[in-house]
């Protein structure tokens, strides 16, 4: 067996060894061609049984440098999302996206405003001053969620072993994609998931020609 591999199955075991004996555990691994895809939303959606509603949570997505961070944000369906602006500027969010349409014009440095997120979909957010502002809220109907980081991993604990379809989620996919599966209590399954991702489209930030403009 290569190295890579003993290694991968060397971690796989010692993740299956953390969990309790009842909850299943799935380490997702998202890519395009040979390289790691950050940003993916990947979800467990029990097909047995209804998800159980999540705990109500609040969640941040800051205005920093001129830029939301982070730039994709899943949460539970129900979740309170606080807005602060860390900027000396002023930003004017919106969203035109149909699970939450709203608008929170001109608010000066550091203000927050908060939005309840009560339906699943994803929320495109934008900024009318900053054209190259974009960020996603990604409203999910299961409390079984993650977010792949650089290394393109993610990893789902908790759910009861069963039936789930896992769905993947990123903002350069054409349409989420999906597949089932069946997790085993106090085992570590893992799925790579390969996407082929759209070019990446957002907006160019203008260069900086004076400070303090806006
Ligand atoms: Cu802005």
């Amino acid at each position: 067996m290569p190295l890579t591999h003993r290694l991968i199955a060397a971690a796989a075991l010692l993740f299956a060894a953390t969990l309790a004996a009842q909850e299943a555990a799935l380490a997702v691994r998202v890519i395009h061609g040979e390289l790691p895809v950050a940003d993916a939303v990947v979800s467990l959606v029990p097909l047995d049984a209804p998800a159980p509603a999540p705990a109500p949570v609040e969640a941040v997505v800051a205005q920093e440098d001129k830029e939301f961070d982070p730039y994709v944000t899943p949460v539970a369906v129900g979740t309170r999302v606080n807005f602060p602006n860390r900027d000396t500027v002023q930003h004017h969010i919106y969203s035109l996206s149909k699970p939450k349409r709203f608008e929170k014009p001109l608010y000066a440095s550091g203000a927050s405003e908060s939005v309840l997120f009560d339906l699943p979909g994803v929320v495109a957010l934008g900024c009318n001053i900053h054209d190259w502002m974009i960020a996603y809220v990604v409203v999910l109907p299961t409390p079984w969620f993650a977010k792949t980081g650089t290394d393109g991993s993610a990893r789902l604990v908790g759910a009861p072993p069963g039936r789930y379809r896992l769905e993947i989620w990123h903002p350069r996919l054409a349409r989420p994609v999906s597949r089932e599966l069946v997790l085993t209590a106090g085992a570590a399954a893992a799925e790579t998931v390969a996407l082929t991702l759209k070019p990446d489209r957002r907006i160019r930030r203008a260069p900086e020609t004076r400070t303090g403009a806006y």
